[in-house]
């Protein structure tokens, strides 16, 4: 049976007698067929991917996930869940339970791994049936970081009589950025005013 197809069956009985001339009643048999949870949800489709920029900020929606469920009344009722992928405390990400619709749920970081999330998302009906799908939401960098000396003062000493083109110190910047975003230039831009020093713009070389 299936109450999707046929909600109700109605079947003719005939009771006949042994008489020479059969005498027959006839009954009308009403069958109602009950509505059961026999079909799990169906993700419309199976992998998802998103790419967002590392800055895109919380509450952003960056994805809908539909699934679709064949029973009627409570067995059909549909509600979305991220099961695994969702970064180390689980809240990187958010799916509205009874949309599916997924958003940026905690501050996102290219320049700190992972810069792909691969969640898994469930669509669960009211009688546990469920399927899966896969969604690769992909960062982006942006040039959000700057760039940070590795000691605020440098302090060097040099003889009043050496040769020009003598090393004086080394400089050093990081910027955890990546690509050109990351690549750090360097100049003097005061206290130099006799121009007696020089640094490399690309090593930091003094
Ligand atoms: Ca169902
Ligand atoms: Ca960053
Ligand atoms: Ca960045
Ligand atoms: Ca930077």
């Amino acid at each position: 049976l299936d109450y999707e197809t046929v909600i109700s069956h109605t079947v003719v009985v005939h009771a006949t007698d042994g008489g020479t001339l059969k005498l027959t009643g006839t009954a009308t048999v009403v069958i109602n067929v009950l509505p059961a949870n026999d079909n799990a949800p169906v993700f419309t489709d199976p992998n998802g991917s998103a790419i967002i920029n590392e800055t895109t900020p919380v509450g952003t929606n960056i994805y809908n996930a539909t699934a679709t469920d064949s029973d009627v009344g409570t067995g059909g009722k549909v509600s979305y869940y991220i099961i695994s992928g969702n970064g180390p405390s689980n809240t990187t990400f958010y799916i509205n339970p009874n949309q599916g619709v997924t958003y940026v749920w905690s501050v996102l970081d290219y320049d700190t791994p992972p810069q792909i999330y691969n969640l898994t998302l469930k669509a669960e009906d009211s009688g546990g049936l469920f399927d899966t799908m896969w969604l690769s939401i992909t960062l982006t960098d942006e040039n959000d970081e700057y760039p940070v000396f590795t000691q605020n003062t440098y302090n060097a000493a040099i003889n009043e009589d050496v040769t020009v083109g003598t090393p004086v110190a080394q400089i050093v910047a990081n910027d955890a950025d990546s690509g050109v975003n990351g690549q750090v230039t360097y100049s003097i831009v005061s206290g130099d005013g006799q121009t007696s020093f020089e640094i490399n713009p690309a090593t930091g070389n003094f």
